[in-house]
């Protein structure tokens, strides 16, 4: 069976209660900002390149009101955060500005506080949430996002949405010391129910493009394992990226042509691995822009196959999957009524994202509950909306 998706209203009240117990007052606001998975375009956007990923109704809260004591006080209610789940810190100022430390949780809420653009503000806050924490969700970003929603609620300042996107990133880059892209961050922001969201990531330009109603559905796998490798080696694959764009002599992949790359593959100027590595980000480009022409002419097997070849290029090319997700990817290709299915996000773990008929969702379920070594999760997803602050007194 697939998880039932607790609703905002659900989350909203069981926050509130939180809140109440925690600070003996009722909060004001809360701050929503939804995960995202991506449906295809892995690994592009630190290459500047093309991504089509959309908002999950899978959300992450802060929630929880102004005070004037110049102290930031948060709990988090995410048991699978690290401990301690409260923390307690001064407003930074230009000779005290915050700094990273433990709980790891935290660092993403203080980096939030030290690069927040509108007036400082004191606060007492809550987080809960219903985004798979490090799944491959972007639950990241989802806390980022809601963070500086709050933060925006709580002071009547708007910043603008790209700014806003980097400043996230930025705090993510610095605080937390993962050297992320953007997508995550500009999904955050921008879902928009019904909508798929193609994202060039060189201007952050953003086009939402309605999923014709079909009879399909995407149903999010969670593997439920996490190899420690992955932020390691994020951070190789994006050196490697870099390196091959320099001795090109173009600013990133994304200016350079498979012909290019095959050229200077010919001289020995590059190793396999690194020939390999810039395969799969120029491919994985040109078939972005496939999947966007497909899903606009309403051809689902297209998208779907698009999204099998994005997977096997990022596990043979880009080498991010691993022994599960390539498990599940297989298990579920060989039901009848399944279009395309791939892994989602940065990788080495997490989950996948399968485009399946609605009818042949149990069957896809069936299979690789009877089959995978390990527990699965399933979650049936529609397109969502992006951040956005919800008034809690009247
Ligand atoms: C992670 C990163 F945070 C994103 O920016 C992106 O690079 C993704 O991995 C891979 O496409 O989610």
């Amino acid at each position: 069976m697939a998880i039932e998706i607790p609703s905002i209203a659900e989350l909203l009240k069981k926050g509130t209660a939180a809140f109440e117990e925690k600070f003996h007052s009722a909060p004001e606001l809360a701050g929503v900002a939804p995960g995202r998975v991506n449906l295809i375009g892995e690994h592009t956007d630190y290459n500047e390149g093309f991504v089509f990923p959309m908002a999950l109704p899978m959300v992450t809260i802060v929630l929880g009101r102004k005070t004037d004591e110049n102290k930031c006080r948060i709990l988090t209610t995410n048991e699978r955060a690290d401990n301690p789940s409260y923390v307690e810190f001064h407003l930074p100022t230009d000779s005290e500005p915050l700094k990273p430390g433990k709980p790891n949780w935290a660092n993403y809420i203080k980096g939030i506080v030290q690069y927040f653009d509108g007036p400082r503000v004191s606060f007492n806050a809550i987080v809960i949430s219903s985004v798979p924490l490090g799944s491959g969700l972007s639950s990241s970003a989802a806390l980022e996002v809601s963070m500086y929603t709050f933060l925006e609620g709580l002071v009547g300042h708007k910043t603008d949405t790209k700014q806003k996107a980097l400043l996230c990133q930025k705090a993510e880059h610095v605080f937390a010391l993962v050297p992320c892209g953007i997508m995550d961050q500009l999904i955050s922001i921008h879902g928009e129910e019904f909508c798929a969201t193609l994202i060039d990531c060189r201007i952050m330009d953003i086009v939402n493009v309605t999923i014709p109603a079909s009879t399909c559905v995407f149903l999010i796998v969670n593997s439920n394992v996490h190899h420690e490798l992955a932020s390691s080696e994020y951070s190789v694959r994006r050196q490697t990226c870099e390196e091959v764009a320099k001795k090109l002599k173009r600013k990133s992949l994304r200016d350079v042509t498979l012909a290019e790359l095959n050229k200077l593959n010919s001289s020995d100027v590059i190793d396999d691995k690194m020939y390999r590595r810039a395969r799969h980000v120029i491919t994985e480009n040109e078939r972005t822009s496939q999947a966007v022409k497909a899903l606009k002419s309403k051809s689902i097997e297209e998208f779907g196959h698009l999204m099998n070849e994005s997977h096997n290029s990022l596990s043979k090319d880009y080498e991010v999957s691993c022994e599960e997700l390539d498990f599940l990817v297989k298990t579920a290709r060989e039901v009848h009524g399944v279009y395309g299915s791939r892994m989602t996000g940065g990788g080495f773990g997490g989950c996948t994202v399968t485009l399946v008929e609605k009818s042949s969702v149990n069957d896809v379920i069936k299979r690789i509950n009877d089959s995978y070594k390990k527990q699965a999760d399933f979650f049936i997803v529609v397109p969502s909306a992006g951040a956005r602050v919800i008034p809690l007194t009247s």
